[in-house]
């Protein structure tokens, strides 16, 4: 079986934001079909778009998977739902995003699925992260990483000393 390389974001911005990537990066690296091979720092980022909200904490990672995207999107929503559930009871609304980025340099655009994400070429609280764990990536039709990098205004991004409680074991 084929082993494809993916890039996912992950967002929350709950009272504590970074306990709840901890919690995604875990039920990711508790998975037998994929492999989570590289984590970024985390990042507290300024709320992009609809700015009345609490910062986020942002962060990237890089896996391995003989899954297709289509599945793999499946595991993130299930992985966010889960999460929701539990939110709605102590906290509102579903504040755990995570979204599939870029795929293998897959592409489509499906009401389902769009890749890579149409936003991210855009977003600094993407791709301060991605440039960490994947500067030389090449998104189709986009770019590199770096260089889309290069041309977003990285303020009100700012690294966490915290490293990722997943990974720790893998340091
Ligand atoms: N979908 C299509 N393509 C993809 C993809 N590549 N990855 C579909 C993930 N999902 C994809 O997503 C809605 C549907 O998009 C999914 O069911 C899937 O089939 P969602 O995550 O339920 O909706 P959402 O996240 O509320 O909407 P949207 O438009 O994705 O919101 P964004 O764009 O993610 O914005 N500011 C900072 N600093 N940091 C953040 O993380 N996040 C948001 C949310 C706003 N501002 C932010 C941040
Ligand atoms: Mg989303």
């Amino acid at each position: 079986m084929q082993l494809r390389s993916a890039f996912i974001g992950l967002g929350s911005n709950l009272e504590d934001p970074a306990a709840q990537l901890d919690r995604a990066l875990a039920a990711l690296a508790a998975r037998g079909d994929l492999r989570l091979d590289a984590v970024s720092s985390y990042y507290r980022t300024a709320p992009w778009g609809e700015t009345a909200q609490p910062a986020f904490v942002n962060a990237a990672a890089r896996l391995e998977t003989a899954l297709s995207p289509e599945a793999l999107l499946d595991v993130l929503i299930a992985i966010e739902s889960a999460a929701g559930r539990r939110r709605e009871l102590r906290w509102g609304p579903r504040t755990l995003d995570l979204d599939l980025l870029a795929f293998d340099g897959e592409r489509r655009d499906t009401p389902r699925l769009t890749l890579p994400h149409p936003h991210l070429h855009e977003r600094a609280f993407v791709l301060v992260p991605l440039a960490e764990i994947a500067p030389a990536l090449e998104i189709p039709g986009r770019g590199r990483i770096d260089a889309l990098l290069a041309r977003v205004n990285p303020a009100g991004v700012e690294r966490l000393p915290r490293y990722p409680e997943s990974m720790e074991s893998r340091k």
